[in-house]
């Protein structure tokens, strides 16, 4: 079954419910306008040329209209290709390399008013099970970010999943303030709202003041641990007091930060854990103990084990087919287990914690980055001999994306060549400099005894 023909099923089954509100666009649709306006707009893009398996950029803020563009991608049998808004248009430029989207949709379009006039007989959520879904760029141990396929098939496990894991029903109402571009707010808020029959609140983007002043009307939210710290700065975690769950994930959230939301939002929160690549994969019980600092039980459907070097793996109906271009050999273990890069152990009653990463990879406020990207650019300067990009512990982003520099460039001449290519979430907050970088026995820098130095 496709996606979409499940979320139909879903809407048809209470067409009066209203399923859609933004107050920032004044809507509130019921599922039969959803289905409406997204059956509409995916006979739009196929008069407009595109074709089932064809792909499609989608790279806009979040928006009730962003909703309808990506449920009709999926609607018309074409495949989503996620880009950040924040893109220079040179990573944008590496993102369509690799995926060759036949068509882009932005915030300048995502209106579809460009497209002719709606196919009369469009076929509609006819992709079977397997076909490709979603193109989901997530940045590889080379630094440049590579593509994984997730089928109609992958992505419906992985709904079903958390509606099963978190009892999702009609009834639920969720507060979206996340980005549309990510597996969190695609695959969990939006994904998992439609497949529980459900309804959204969206917000254009995340401010404290904002969330609180709509969180009476939502019964659920979903945030990235930044967002919850900035809610507990605000004083504004009182807000989630009347919702039924309040989950977080995406980067690891601080027990002291778990303490604070349980306080002051008069619940323990959710904490799981997840991935482009396989939506989710664990997450901390509805009914029973939330534990701080643990992601918690294999989610309905997933297996998870420890393998080489404690780096946990993989294997289930939500987890994707591989990276475009990328051997498969190269992405799954020989007994077809996806290792997840992440370092993981179990405890005694079974709750998986996550120590650690086997790659350099630095999570900041939720985003991924690689060091390498960033070094490549800093390096292009005459003035900078060597250069080593850290993640270092930050209240606010988790962690901080530091550059230490050996060299003597100017800062202000860095920060406006990492201006020029990256975007702006992978920016150095912060420029170091010292005479040398520490080595290991190999020549490579030791990211850990670099934090010890410059603290
Ligand atoms: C924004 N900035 C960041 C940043 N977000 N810097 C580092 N890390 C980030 N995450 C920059 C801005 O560009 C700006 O730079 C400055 O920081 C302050 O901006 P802001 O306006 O205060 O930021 P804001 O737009 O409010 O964004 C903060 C945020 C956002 C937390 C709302 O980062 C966010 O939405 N994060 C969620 C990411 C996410 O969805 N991840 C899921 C991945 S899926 P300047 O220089 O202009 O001042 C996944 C799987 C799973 O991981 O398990 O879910
Ligand atoms: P992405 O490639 O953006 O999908 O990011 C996936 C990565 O985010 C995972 O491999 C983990 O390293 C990290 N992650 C997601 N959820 C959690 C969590 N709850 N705690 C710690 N790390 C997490």
């Amino acid at each position: 079954m496709s996606l979409t023909a499940a979320w139909v099923a879903a809407w048809s089954a209470d067409p009066t419910r209203v399923v859609l509100r933004a107050p920032a666009e004044d809507v509130a649709w019921t599922a039969a306008e959803l289905e409406e306006r997204t059956s509409t707009a995916a006979a739009a893009l196929q008069a407009g040329d595109v074709q089932a398996g064809d792909r499609v950029l989608l790279s806009c803020s979040p928006s009730a209209a962003t909703v309808v563009a990506y449920i009709a991608i999926l609607r018309a049998g074409a495949v989503v290709v996620t880009a950040n808004t924040g893109y220079t248009t040179g990573e944008l430029a590496h993102i369509e390399s690799i995926a060759q989207p036949t068509h882009r949709i932005t915030d300048a379009n995502v209106d579809l008013a460009d497209l002719p006039a709606p196919l009369r007989n469009p076929r509609l959520d006819t992709a079977l099970s397997d076909a490709p879904a979603m193109l989901g760029f997530t940045s590889g141990t080379t630094g440049r970010p590579k593509a994984a396929q997730l089928s109609h098939g992958n992505l419906l496990a992985g709904a079903r999943a958390v509606v099963e894991a978190w009892e999702w029903s009609g009834d639920d109402m969720l507060l979206h303030a996340l980005p549309m571009f990510h597996m969190h707010g695609l695959g969990v808020g939006i994904n998992g709202s439609l497949t529980a029959g459900g309804a959204m609140l969206v917000l254009p983007g995340f401010d404290p003041s904002t969330l609180a002043e709509h969180a009476a009307q939502a019964s659920m939210f979903f945030g990235v641990p930044t967002m919850y710290s900035r809610l507990a700065d605000a004083d504004r975690l009182d807000a989630l007091r009347t919702m039924r769950l309040i989950v977080s994930g995406s980067a690891p959230l601080p027990a002291d930060l778990f303490a604070t939301i349980a306080g002051q939002a008069g619940q323990p929160p959710l904490e799981r854990y997840g991935m482009t690549e396989t939506v989710m994969l664990t997450g901390n019980p509805l009914h029973g103990e939330r534990r701080p600092g643990s992601v918690g039980v294999a989610m309905p459907d997933v297996d998870i084990r420890l393998g080489a070097d404690d780096v946990v793996e993989v294997r289930g109906p939500n987890v994707f087919s591989g990276y475009l271009g990328v051997d498969t050999g190269e992405t799954f273990t020989a007994d077809g287990w996806f290792p997840t890069g992440d370092i993981g152990r179990v405890d005694d009653d079974g709750y998986w914690h996550l120590v650690g990463r086997a790659s350099e990879l630095i999570i900041t406020g939720g985003y991924n980055v690689y060091p390498r990207e960033i070094e490549d650019v800093l390096r292009e300067h005459p003035r900078v001999h060597d250069v080593a990009v850290i993640g270092r512990p930050s209240r606010e982003w988790g962690e901080e994306v530091t550059a230490v520099i050996v060299g003597d460039a100017d800062v202000e001449d860095l920060r406006s060549m990492v201006a020029a290519s990256l975007a702006p979430y992978k920016r150095p907050k912060d420029y170091r400099f010292v005479d040398e970088l520490p080595r290991n026995a190999m020549g490579k820098v030791d990211r850990r005894i670099l934090g010890e130095q410059i603290g």
